[in-house]
């Protein structure tokens, strides 16, 4: 908030990329409790908020579909819906909250910009799942946007629902620490560029445009992996990870950024190290990815 007042203070509207509840670790009550706080003081400074839901809080989704269905089925309109695009307002202990999902559009400076949470472009990461997709596409059939929101959601909610057990978030975090040691561990060995880099989900940013027939995007502005990046590959959209403006617990040594340009307009910028406490501000006059309590910003882009 302290940044907004100082480098944007006409700013209007904030776009909260998603996550901010944490249903996979704690029980909705408390997620919402602890996200209180953070969401009264922007709504206490006058800022639209805009929420585009994450994989964290996917059961917002799920609730508001469920609540659609039951609308539906009192009327009787049993026939089975998929709507791809959700918009809804969502109210917290009275603050509103303009809901979003999967995508928030928004024009600024005669660009189009695309805000997402970014768990689409891991994929499925379920094994079984896995294997359900191996067979349909064995079998010909292509994994339509429908099947894989489908396939995400029964993992989610698993991970949901597993939130309410104390013994599964504990073994829960075990592993997940242990893959994230695992994931170090083939980097070093192997010296790969990390799967979660700008540069190595542009494929998957293209095709998520694509198969959703989204139209023009100029910029596409993710978070989820809590890694800040950008990336532009020759006529396509520029694609920027926010990175994440709360720190996890420890984040390791301060972070050294390397903004490098080469070529045709290709910013790669803090490809191997993480990044902490980074936001993204948006005005007419450009976009710049900051760093909290930093002056200049890690990256300006101004051509718009
Ligand atoms: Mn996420």
């Amino acid at each position: 908030m302290q940044e907004i007042s100082e480098y944007q203070s006409d700013c209007r509207e904030v776009v909260l990329l998603g996550d901010i509840f944490d249903f996979w670790r704690a029980r909705p009550e408390c997620a919402v409790k602890d996200a209180l706080p953070f969401l009264r003081r922007l709504e206490e400074d006058g800022l639209k908020i805009r929420y585009v839901v994450g994989n964290h809080d996917h059961h917002l989704v799920v609730q508001k579909q469920e609540a659609e269905f039951l609308e539906r089925a009192a009327r009787g309109d049993i026939f089975p819906v998929y709507i791809p695009d959700l918009r809804w307002r969502q109210t917290f202990a009275g603050i509103d909250v303009e809901t979003f999902y999967p995508c928030y559009r928004k024009m600024c400076g005669g660009r189009a910009f695309l805000f997402t949470h970014g768990h689409h472009l891991d994929g499925i990461q379920t094994l079984t799942l896995q294997l359900v997709e191996r067979m349909r596409r064995l079998s010909g059939e292509e994994i339509l946007p429908a099947d894989l929101e489908m396939m995400m959601t029964y993992a989610y909610e698993s991970i949901y629902r597993s939130a309410y057990i104390g013994e599964m978030v504990s073994f829960e975090d075990f592993v997940w620490k242990a893959s994230g040691l695992l994931q170090r561990f083939t980097m070093a060995v192997f010296s790969q560029q990390h799967p979660a880099s700008v540069q190595s989900q542009y494929g998957a940013v293209l095709q998520f445009i694509r198969d959703r027939n989204l139209g023009q995007v100029d910029c596409f502005i993710y978070g989820d992996t809590h890694r800040a990046g950008i990336f532009q590959r020759k006529g396509g959209p520029l694609a920027v990870n926010t990175g994440c403006f709360a720190r996890f617990s420890s984040t390791g040594s301060p972070a050294s950024i390397s903004a490098s340009m080469s070529g045709i307009n290709l910013a790669s910028f803090a490809q191997g190290s993480e990044t902490p406490d980074t936001y993204l501000l948006l005005d007419d006059d450009g976009l710049a990815l900051r760093q909290l309590g930093r002056k200049r910003p890690l990256f300006l882009c101004e051509l718009f």
